[in-house]
Parts: structure tokens; sequence; C-alpha cells
């Protein structure tokens, strides 16, 4: 009653003066009404958007951490292949990283995206067919259009840059078989290198084996078949030192002859010239004879005096003369110095002379007296006696006039009546006695090194 009063009072108080600001007051009313339904319903068709984005998982630059705020930090790409990942990405220094991987076989993300992008463009078009009343609805609506669109760029790009690392991949596959080919092909062009130094070497190695094998061989016919001995001292030197017949090449008679070698006689190599052993043989010989040699090499025989001039022309030669009587008594004559027709240039013209020095022996000298005669036999009388000493004396030798030694007299068996015409040697049994064996024989003055 007393507030109905009062109203009524306050009515009636002012009906009159305000009829049509009351009218105004009704308008006003509604108007808030309906703002605060529109913005209801705003707040509801926003909340949803949200959560349908959020439950679609698009990152949402305005409800970020920092919310109504876009974040300015760029994306930050990295390997990280510490958590297995190739690639990371993370966004904002307390983003949580993103990591990508990618398993060898690169699978295809191409469709992924397409899904992405074809998602956020469904999402695109449903804001743009959404038909707000709302001015603050609509713009809200186009801003999310807009971020969509970028995030569809985003996208796009993401995919076009996936598709390139799946091409790079593809290409650096193909270097990495090229890679892989030119390793292989390397390693064979080493490993045939490797093969053909060591064919090499194995080739060297068998040249050097054959090399030594020949050198061997021709040392071993080097000491086979040594250089043709010129006289006995060079076969004794080639390891023979059996007394016989030898065959010798001296440098002045390269056709060689045959000799008998004593190789026992005070060191051996000595060739015999002339021997007297049994009268088997006739040394009453004629020039011819003598310069050519007679008899049995192995028995009575004479060199030859153009042999001898051939082997002791140029000097160097020694002679040893061995003598025994028929009583098996022996002695020897040793003249250091022994050569036939010393420096001649025909030595037969000249008589074959006799060079002879440095006796020492057991027999006595009973030569050095004929040193430097030319040689008489009995057809060719080169002595200085008015007879032919050779004739006389029934030999031949280096006559003077005559002789103290007649090595090639008669062979008369011990001592004879008649006068100096045996096989005598004055200095050691007389002119009256004919040695049982006589043996002249020379060698080079240098003994070998046995
Ligand atoms: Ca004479």
């Amino acid at each position: 009653m007393m507030l109905n009063d009062s109203w009524t009072v306050m009515n009636n108080s002012s009906t009159e003066l305000d009829s049509k600001p009351a009218s105004r007051q009704k308008r006003c009313c509604s108007f808030l009404f309906w703002s605060v339904v529109m913005l209801s319903v705003f707040a509801v068709v926003a909340t949803a958007t949200v959560i349908i984005l959020y439950l679609n998982q698009f990152p949402l630059p305005f409800f970020s951490k920092r919310v109504g705020v876009l974040d300015p930090t760029p994306s930050v790409i990295s390997t990280n292949r510490d958590s297995g990942a190739v690639v990371s990405v993370s966004r904002g220094t307390e983003g949580e990283p993103i990591s990508i991987f990618l398993d060898p076989s690169c699978p295809d993300l191409s469709e992924s995206f397409l899904r992405w992008e074809a998602l956020q463009s469904s999402l695109l078009r449903r804001l743009t067919n959404h038909n707000a009343d709302d001015w603050q609805e609509t713009g809200l609506a186009r801003t999310l259009g807009e971020e969509l669109k970028v995030l569809t760029g985003h996208a796009h790009n993401l995919r076009l840059e996936a598709d390139s690392l799946k091409t790079g991949q593809g290409v650096l596959e193909q270097r990495l078989d090229v890679l892989q080919s030119e390793q292989s092909r390397t390693l064979q062009v080493l490993q045939q290198l490797h093969s053909g130094v060591s064919d090499s070497l194995l080739s060297l190695q068998r040249e050097t084996d054959s090399l030594r094998r020949t050198n061997q061989d021709l040392q071993t016919d080097s000491r086979g078949t040594a250089p043709r001995p010129s006289d006995c001292r060079d076969v004794l030197s080639s390891g023979v030192s059996q007394d016989g017949v030898y065959s010798v090449f001296p440098t002045h008679d390269p056709d060689g002859f045959m000799v008998y070698c004593d190789m026992t006689t005070d060191g051996g190599g000595w060739m015999v010239i002339q021997r007297r052993e049994d009268g088997s043989v006739n040394f009453f010989r004629d020039w011819g004879a003598y310069r050519d040699g007679f008899g049995k090499t192995t028995g009575e025989h004479w060199l030859g005096l153009q042999r001898m001039y051939a082997l002791t022309g140029a000097g160097g030669y020694e002679l040893r003369i061995d003598m025994a009587d028929f009583d098996n008594v022996t002695a020897f004559a040793l003249y250091e110095d022994f050569s036939v027709g010393r420096d001649c240039v025909n030595p037969e013209e000249d008589g074959y002379p006799l060079s002879l020095a440095g006796y020492s022996g057991t027999a006595g000298d009973s030569l050095q007296k004929h040193a430097g005669m030319r040689f008489t036999t009995r057809d060719r009388d080169q002595d200085q006696s008015e007879n032919n000493c050779a004739s006389y004396y029934q030999g031949a030798w280096w006559y003077r006039n005559c002789h103290t030694s007649n090595l090639n007299g008669q062979y008369l068996r011990g001592g004879h009546a008649s006068y100096a015409d045996g096989v005598e040697w004055s200095s050691w049994t007389g002119w009256q006695y004919s040695l049982r064996f006589t043996e002249m024989k020379i060698r080079p003055k240098t003994k070998p090194n046995l």
C-alpha cells in the first residue's frame, strides 16, 4: 500500500511532465538485453571454434602461452642425432622440439601434408561460410581465416620442402651409387695395380734367380772349361796335379801341341822339353828333327827348338834338369832364367841361341858355358869349333868349342871308353859316363798360387 502509494505519487507527480522519457528507457533496456544475448552467442561460437581447432591440434597463435601475442621467434631447425632424429624443429626457446625421423627408405610425407592442407582448407571454408551477425564475431572469423591461410601456406611450403628433400635424397642416392661404383672401380684398379706390381716383383724375382743361376752356370763353365793353358803351370792351376801328357797353347803357337807335364817335382808345373831314359830313340838327328821335335812324349823325346822358342822366346822361364845314373843316384841343375831364341825375329835363322842364367842345384853347372851359343846339328854347324861338334860328339847341342854337357849324345849306358859322346853332364859324372836318365823341363818363373 505504501509502495503503491509512493509509486503512484511519483507517477502522479511526473505524468504530465515526463511522458516521452519513459519510452526511451524502455528501448534502452531492450538494447542491453540483446547485447548480452549476442555476446553470449559470440562467446559460445568462439569457444566452439577454439575447441574444434584445439581438438584438431592446430597451433593457435593467439592461444599460445603468451596469449594474444604472436611468437616472433623463428623456427629453429637442427639435427639431433642423439635422439635418433635426423632433423629436429623447435619453435621458440621454450617450445617443444619436433623431431622428424627419416628412415633410410625416406617415407613419403606428401600425403600427410596434403591431408593437412585439406583439413585446413575445410576449416577455412567453414569459417568463411559462417554467417556471423556480429561484427566482432566476423572480425574474429576473418582473423582465423587469415591465420589458416598462413598455416595452409606453411603446410604447402613444407610439402614442397618434403618433396624437394625426397628429390634431393633421390639425387643423393644416385650420387652415392655413383660414388660406390667409383669406389668399387677404384678398388678394382688398386687391386689390379697391386696385382700388377706383385706380378712385376715376382717376374723380377724370377729374372734375378735366373740371372743368379746363369751366373753360377757361367762360373761353373768357367771352371769346367778354363781358358786354354799356355803351359803346364796353367794346367796345374786348373786343379790337375797328375803327371802326364797335356795340350798347351802358347801365345806364339796358338795351334798348340802335346807336352809331358811334371806335376810333382819342386811344386810341379814343369813342361818336359827333353828326356832320355832307355836309349829307345835315336837322338843323332838333323836340323829339321831338332827344330820340329821327335820321339814319344811319354818316353824319350825332344820337344823341338821352335816350340821351345814359342814358349820361352820372350823370357820368363826357368829350367830344371833332373838326372840319374845307373846306380839310381840323382842330381839336378836349376837355372832361373832360360830361353831359346830370345827376342829373335827369325829364331831358326838365328840358330835358336841359348840364354841362360842363375844356376843352382846338386849336379853342378855344366850348361852356363853354352849360353849365347847357337844350336848345332850334324847337318848344321853353328858352333865355334873348326869341326862340327854335333858330328864329332854324336849329338846336337848349343855347342861352343865343343861342350861341358851333351845330353843329346849317344845312350851309352853309364861309363864308356869313348870321349864325351854319350849322355854327358861333366860337372857331375865327367865326360865318360852316359847318364841313365835326363829330363829337361821348363816353367814360368812365377810359381803358381797353389
Ligand atoms: Ca863348327
